[in-house]
């Protein structure tokens, strides 16, 4: 008997140094990967994270990448093949060229993405500058910390995604 094929998604999530990449992905999986260095007060992302979540037969695969500037060619590659992208934004910081670059270029490359306002409740937040910045892209308070806000985002922002077709060599190894 034929059994329906299984959803796979990929999603990529960007975000400026620091902003909560890691943190979000190690939220939602707690057995995931992360390769990172350290730098002053803490670590910073030097290749990706991996994560996976599964739910009701769909397999979300989240590839993290890193926010310095000068790993664009990481971010392109992790890039490849996803099917949604999360853009994460530390509330508390100025919204700055980078996440405008970043926001410009999955908006040019026609990928769904969903911003992320981290960090929102923490002193010295101003989420609500951050409205109207990102086109027609949802904008959600999302605390990175927070297992159950992150994982319900994350799901809602799944089940609006479709699988693209030509992009079955991104799983990992099981
Ligand atoms: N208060 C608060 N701090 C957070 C939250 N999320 C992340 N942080 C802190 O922000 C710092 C950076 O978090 P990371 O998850 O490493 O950030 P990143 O976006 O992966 O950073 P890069 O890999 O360097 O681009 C850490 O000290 C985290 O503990 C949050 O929801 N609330
Ligand atoms: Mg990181």
């Amino acid at each position: 008997m034929l059994m329906a094929e299984e959803k796979k998604l990929k999603i990529v999530v960007f975000g400026a140094f620091g902003a909560g990449k890691t943190t979000l992905i190690k939220t939602i999986d707690p057995q995931s990967k992360h390769i990172e260095a350290n730098c002053a007060g803490g670590t910073t992302t030097v290749a990706l994270d991996f994560g996976r979540i599964e739910r009701d037969g769909c397999h979300i695969h989240i590839f993290g990448t890193p926010g310095q500037e000068r790993f664009e060619f990481a971010r392109e590659i992790i890039a490849n093949g996803m099917d949604g992208a999360i853009l994460l934004i530390d509330a508390t910081c100025q919204f700055d060229d980078f996440t405008r670059h970043l926001s410009d270029s999955l908006q040019e490359a026609k990928v769904p993405f969903i911003v992320f306002l981290n960090k929102y409740d923490t002193v010295g937040a101003h989420p609500e500058m951050f409205s109207g910045k990102f086109g027609t892209a949802e904008i959600r308070k999302v605390s990175a910390k927070d297992r159950r806000q992150s994982m319900d985002a994350i799901l809602q922002f799944a089940g609006r995604l479709t699988p693209q077709p030509h992009n079955g060599h991104h799983h990992a190894p099981e």
